[in-house]
């Protein structure tokens, strides 16, 4: 992969970021104003279980870390509109680093290149932005989740490759519209649908935003519009709209997990809650506890040392047979 020794705005933002802060102390070992860095997070939102042990996870690792001064926080509610007004804001306060989990992939360009015009290094947690903002910020430490799709795939040929009536008739609810998890863990799971020539045919798909309540009310719709009869299988984007689904499906007199095969992607108790009780069939992990890989990573961004433009989060797959050992091991 290639190794990411920081851009020229990187550097340059490190040089006058710390100039800007009245940071660099003597000792030259960057950052703050010699009694640790100020780093301002401008987190999605708090919409599912995943998302708040995230937010729990990096704000324990920046209280817990000396080399922390202090974690500007602040709870975006889904909202672009409101990270924007927080990234602007942790400029005026001239943070040492900005962190931020972009809640969909465009519309950063202006204030990423503020944070780059006011020497501010940026680091992506969780979430991407479009490859054209790929110089505005330094590194993304997160989830591959185009293989998170691919691996939901993977599950989804090897259960129905043998399916007598031929055809894999899908239903997908889809994360935030616009979000690189949504994008890619869709892009992911059906390219190996189709590298692997299963006959399929995707019966609907549509955004329930990662919350359990819209994910019931697609689901719903699903249900009035298409029946369930015939419906293979769920791909549901994270756990939340899997398990408003779940609700759905029961309430339509269905059982899930065995008249609808059910595939999550997250990994918190509550699935896996509904997996020991035979309501889904397959989770895709999506590690949101990287709190502390994320402090070093902020350290090293604010030191100038290299760092790779991409870290993955380790991420495994879970199916029937795990769920009841794998159950006590969750985090969220
Ligand atoms: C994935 C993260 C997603 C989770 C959802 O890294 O961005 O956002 O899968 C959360 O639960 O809402």
């Amino acid at each position: 992969m290639l190794k990411q020794v920081l851009a020229g705005i990187g550097a340059g933002a490190l040089l006058f970021g710390l100039t800007a802060c009245g940071g660099g102390d003597d000792s030259g070992d960057g950052g703050g104003s010699g009694d640790g860095l100020v780093v301002g997070f401008a987190q999605v939102g708090a919409e599912s279980a995943w998302r708040t042990a995230n937010s729990e996870s990096v704000q324990a690792a920046a209280e817990a870390d000396d080399r922390i001064a202090e974690l500007k926080f602040v709870d975006a509610q889904q909202d672009q509109e409101k990270q924007i007004e927080a990234v602007r804001n942790f400029i005026t306060q001239q943070v040492d680093v900005i962190v931020l989990a972009p809640v969909v992939e465009t519309g950063w360009t202006d204030v990423l290149q503020e944070a780059a015009d006011a020497g501010i290094p940026v680091v992506l947690a969780d979430r991407g932005v479009e490859a054209a903002d790929e110089d505005l910020y330094v590194t993304r430490l997160g989830s591959d989740f185009a293989e998170e799709g691919r691996k939901a795939g993977a599950w989804a040929v090897e259960t129905f490759a043998e399916d007598p009536d031929g055809t894999t008739r899908i239903l997908e609810l889809q994360g935030t519209t616009g979000s690189a998890p949504a994008n890619d863990r869709k892009a992911g799971f059906f390219e190996v649908l189709d590298a692997e020539g299963l006959p399929y045919e995707l019966v609907d798909s549509q955004s329930g935003n990662f919350t359990a309540e819209e994910g019931k009310a697609v689901m719903e719709t699903f249900i009035t519009t298409h029946g369930l009869d015939g419906i293979d299988l769920l791909y549901a984007h994270n756990d939340e709209m899997g398990l408003g689904a779940i609700q759905a499906i029961e309430e339509a007199g269905y059982q899930p997990g065995t008249d609808i095969q059910i595939i999550i992607v997250d990994g918190s108790k509550a699935g896996f809650q509904a997996g020991v009780d035979g309501k889904l069939n397959y989770i895709v992990e999506c590690n949101p506890v990287f709190g502390e890989q994320l402090m070093d990573v902020v350290v090293q961004v604010a030191n100038g040392e290299e760092v790779e433009k991409f870290t993955p989060v380790e991420e495994g797959v879970f199916d029937a047979s795990q769920f009841e050992a794998e159950l006590p091991n969750r985090k969220f």
